[in-house]
């Protein structure tokens, strides 16, 4: 009950700061236009609301350290290998699906590119990135040089250009000299700036070797579940304040508008692509993948876990639905509790597929809103650390928004427009959650059906797993 009322408390006050944002914002705007055109004013106004986007981005590296450490090491040692393997393999193979339908439809709706970009706001990315370049980058941001220097700097091909002058021919067939700008060379540096690819790397490769070191691991393996627990616990704290930043935060924003008639049309785009996305990788992607592999019917599935569903929705927390969604697992779908209880607390924090598309749709729409084109390196970094982020998110309310910064700092994107879709992220989040809930489900129902006739076998050792974790 108490954890309820909590939760619901929250949900109040996430709902006051976005209105009374949206009010301020509106009421500054139309009573006092001129302290919008006064940028110490907005900085005055957004004041409470960059200082939460600085204590999100202040947990991006604690939080992506410990939480894939400590998830990666979460896979069963040898004992349920088997067992454990299946579960993993088909959480990253859902969460990259997820990402990746994010990615195409994102890139086919172009929410972000609704608004006629005028130059003035277009930010002019430098045209002359070399796609070959971008991937030659990302690869070798993968191996960072150095792990303690991968959390403030990463690699960047940078152009030396020059003016040369070409022939061209224009429209009426009259060549003329005109100054071009080529790139005359370039050379490869260390720029500021996060290398979360690095830090993903890293922290997977680690946490997996100690997940399959066995005794000598534990010890480690202990700190970093602690670690990863407290930075949550963290990020709990500022999430309890993300109403008072979101509050400004959405003020200013508003304040700063150049055509809020506009940027709601945007938003009207955005929330139906995220939406879009959602419902097909719910009731196509995972439904096909679970009656490939079970055979079973898997709107059947989704009637016995209705209630965990519906949980889902109210509480924004696979977290709190965690309990539900056991519940309905055994006692209503059936599904052997050696493998339930062994599957969905893990799947519970790293398999959430719901949220890893929509940081893939949340991020390019921040790029589209802000006239970026994203290039071929800059897309494959978004999949990797949009799932990366999915699995660093923690199963508590606004958690998507939260990693949602790792993977805006990543593909080097301003991360002020969250302003802008935290006035419709307290409803989007309700259906990435229950998307995150059915992921689960359909998982542990596949884990059993392969688990088969292993499973008494490897009952016990999943027992003996258990009991000592
Ligand atoms: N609310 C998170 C969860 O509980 C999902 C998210 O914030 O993306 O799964």
């Amino acid at each position: 009950l108490k954890r309820f009322f909590l939760d619901n408390l929250f949900l109040v006050l996430l709902l006051l700061g976005i209105i009374i944002g949206i009010g301020m914002g509106i009421g500054i705007r139309t009573n006092y236009p001129e302290r919008c055109a006064d940028k110490r004013f907005i900085m005055y106004l957004e004041f409470p609301g960059k200082l939460l986007l600085r204590m999100l981005k202040m947990l991006i590296i604690p939080l992506i350290v410990s939480s894939l450490i400590s998830g990666m090491a979460a896979i069963p040692s040898k004992a349920a290998g088997r067992l454990g393997g299946y579960a993993v393999l088909y959480y990253l193979i859902t969460t990259f699906m997820a990402v990746l339908l994010g990615i195409l439809l994102v890139s086919t709706i172009k929410p972000g590119n609704r608004r006629a970009v005028s130059d003035d706001i277009k930010v002019q990315r430098d045209k002359l990135v070399q796609p070959e370049d971008a991937i030659l980058d990302l690869i070798r941001n993968s191996f960072p040089d150095n792990i303690v220097g991968a959390a403030f700097q990463k690699t960047q091909t940078e152009y030396t250009k020059g003016l040369k002058e070409v022939n061209v021919t224009n429209e009426n067939d009259t060549t003329s000299l005109v100054n071009k700008t080529v790139i005359t060379g370039f050379s490869v540096k260390t720029s500021s700036g996060t290398n979360v690819l690095g830090l993903v790397v890293f922290s997977v490769v680690l946490g997996i070797i100690i997940g399959q070191m066995g005794e000598s691991g534990r010890a480690l393996k202990g700190f970093m579940d602690g670690l990863q627990e407290a930075i949550i616990s963290m990020v709990k704290i500022i999430i309890w304040y993300s109403p008072i930043g979101i509050l400004f935060l959405i003020a200013g924003r508003i304040c700063g508008m150049k055509d809020p008639a506009e940027s709601f049309i945007q938003l009207g785009w955005y929330m139906m692509t995220v939406l879009l996305g959602l419902a097909i990788h719910e009731f196509i992607t995972l439904a096909i993948i679970y009656f490939v592999f079970t055979r079973r019917n898997p709107f059947r599935l989704m009637l016995q876990m209705s209630q965990a569903l519906l949980t889902a929705l109210g509480t924004a927390s696979s977290s709190a639905t965690l309990p539900v969604t056991l519940h309905c697992l055994e006692e209503k779908a059936g599904v052997d509790r050696r493998v339930s209880r062994f599957v969905l607390p893990v799947g519970a924090t790293i398999n959430m597929d719901g949220t890893a598309l929509y940081e893939a749709v949340a991020s390019i729409f921040i790029a589209q809103v802000n006239g970026y084109h994203l290039d071929a390196g800059q897309l494959i970094t978004v999949s990797l650390t949009a799932t990366a982020a999915a699995i660093g998110a923690a199963g508590v309310p606004e958690a998507g928004l939260v990693t949602m910064v790792i993977v805006l700092t990543a593909i080097g994107l301003p991360t002020d427009d969250i302003g802008l879709i935290f006035t419709v992220d307290w409803l989007l989040d309700r259906f990435r959650t229950q998307v995150n809930v059915w992921g689960d489900s359909v998982g542990a129902g596949i884990v059993e059906k392969l688990a088969g006739n292993h499973l008494d076998t490897l009952g016990d050792a999943i027992d003996n797993d258990t009991k000592e974790k």
